[in-house]
């Protein structure tokens, strides 16, 4: 008995080459309405699904292939005797290879201005369910969701080399395509519907690249993107030089883009595994890069640089005298760009920073599952401080302290965050005691401390570390406020003059 083949895309790439390949190896193809005609357009002999329903495509195409003589064909077991009994009794003939990608539901919500109709109508129901019950019964049926996969197929038939193993690796990969697709409308429904933390959450990703080894050389990884990205994501970079990403790297610069999305002025941030260390904020990109890198000129080295401007000619001279893994930007100059691509290795990547950070939720994974909390975007301005000394922090310090407390939101606990004129000076990270963080934003301050703010992103359960900063000649200090000892840290404050305010907001970064 000839072969049938059933083929019903919506990406009509390469299809007609495919089913011209199907025709010359004696498959007789059926095909749905779009489908057909692209085929018969192209001199290719199709016959239609309802000629062999003998069931007309209704609504609107809503029903096309939704019917027994189709599935039928497709989850009959060849080698089951009931099942061919049952074939027969019914007029069914088996159907041997099933080529179907899906109504381009992601590329439709992506569409400017698209109507919720227009959204609705592009959930595809009977692609999906041709797939699953092909894919279902793969020991009989080869299945094709992949246009990528058609030469290799069509190789394999040739060769008589189509066997069991291949058409499970193809099941695979569509109840993997349809668990995604699926995903994506489960996804749009939890929008529309505001719901945040559903009764199962349901993610699956997009890989971008493998990755040669993750943290360590001798473990293995990949990078993966979320269906939909958003334009702080490293997913939505172009790589204009340099090698390729590592695992560490995207770590490092996405950190490093979190910092820089709670900067409008020009901003530099250089990160050293996850942690800022240095920011710098001014006028101008070219200066602001000068503080971020003045800010600590030892641990930049093999850092990764990320800027909130155009990189200029200024900036890109000074980038390139240190040594950098990254350096990231919304666009270089024609100029800048031939000053660092002198640099054989550096990795210069361009990343539109014009839109929101607007990653609703974070997702932590522990052992056996994950962890998800939406995304630390606490924001503090002037008129929600709370002064708890007798002195009133003068409008500098305010200043800083603010800057102070932007910064310390991206350090590991427990921070410490040291700044000065729009420059933090010493940084203080993932220490376990709150003193001990203090000491080393300090000591990485040196001089640079007299006269500086000091923030704290939990409060302070002794007056240790004021007593730390106020030897070092802090000046103001800022932190939540809320501990039960907040009194004897305001005690030390006041007897020398130190001016403290309270945010009421803490930024725990594990
Ligand atoms: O509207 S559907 O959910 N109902 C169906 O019965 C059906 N059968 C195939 N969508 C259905 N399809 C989809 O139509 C396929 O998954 C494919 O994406 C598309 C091909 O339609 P056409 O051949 O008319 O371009």
């Amino acid at each position: 008995m000839r072969k049938r083949a059933l083929i019903s895309v919506s990406n009509k790439e390469n299809i007609t080459e495919f089913a011209k390949g199907l025709l010359e190896l004696g498959y007789e193809i059926i095909s749905t309405g779009g489908t057909l005609r692209s085929l018969l357009a192209a001199n290719i002999e199709a016959k239609a699904v309802d000629e062999v329903t003998g069931f007309p495509e209704i609504m609107d195409g809503r029903v096309k292939t939704l019917h027994p003589l189709i599935h039928g064909a497709l989850l009959a077991k060849r080698f089951n005797s009931e099942h061919i009994k049952q074939m027969e009794e019914n007029n069914i003939s088996p159907i041997d290879m099933v080529v179907v990608n899906l109504y381009p539901f992601k590329e439709t919500l992506g569409k400017p201005g698209v109507s919720k109709e227009e959204i609705i109508e592009n959930i595809d129901i009977g692609g999906p369910t041709m797939l699953r019950s092909a894919a279902k019964n793969f020991e009989d049926v080869t299945v094709i969701v992949d246009p990528t996969d058609y030469e290799g197929i069509l190789t394999a038939i040739r060769t008589e080399t189509l066997n069991i193993e291949t058409r499970k690796r193809l099941a695979a990969k569509v109840f993997r395509h349809t668990a995604h697709y699926d995903a994506m409308i489960a996804n749009y429904f939890m929008e529309e519907t505001n719901e945040t933390f559903p009764e199962t959450y349901t993610v699956t990703y997009e890989k971008v690249q493998d990755l040669r080894y993750g943290e360590n050389p001798h473990q293995e990884a990949a990078f993966y993107k979320a269906p939909v990205v958003n334009t702080l994501s490293l997913a939505a970079a172009t790589q204009l030089h340099g090698k390729e990403l590592s695992y560490n790297n995207i770590q490092d610069a996405n950190a490093a883009l979190e910092i820089l999305a709670d900067y409008e002025d020009p901003a530099a941030v250089a990160v050293k595994h996850m942690n800022p260390c240095g920011i710098g904020v001014a006028d101008t990109l070219s200066v602001a890069f000068n503080r971020a890198y003045g800010a600590d000129p030892i641990s930049i080295f093999g850092g990764i640089v990320a800027l909130n401007r155009e990189v200029d000619s200024p900036t890109a001279e000074k980038l390139s005298e240190i040594f950098l893994e990254i350096i990231i930007a919304p666009s270089f100059s024609e100029k800048a760009l031939e000053i660092l691509t002198r640099k054989k290795n550096i990795r210069l990547l361009e990343l539109p920073m014009s839109g929101n950070n607007s990653v609703n939720h974070k997702l932590t994974s522990v052992n056996g599952g994950v962890l998800i909390q939406s995304q630390d975007n606490g924001k503090i301005s002037k008129e929600d401080l709370t002064v708890a000394t007798k002195r009133k922090p003068t409008e500098q310090e305010l200043e800083d302290l603010l800057f102070a407390w932007k910064a310390v939101k991206h350090v590991k606990s427990n921070a410490i965050v040291l700044a000065k004129g729009k420059q933090t000076i010493g940084v203080g990270a993932g220490q376990m005691n709150r003193v001990g963080a203090a000491k080393i934003a300090i000591e990485q301050a040196g001089e640079k401390a007299k006269g500086a703010v000091m923030s704290s992103d939990a409060f302070f359960p002794m007056p240790d570390t004021v007593e730390e900063a106020i030897k070092a000649g802090v000046t103001a200090i800022i932190q939540p406020g809320g501990s039960k000892r907040d009194q004897d840290s305001i005690d030390v404050c006041d007897e020398h003059g130190i001016a403290m305010v309270y945010t009421s907001m803490r930024h725990f970064k594990h």
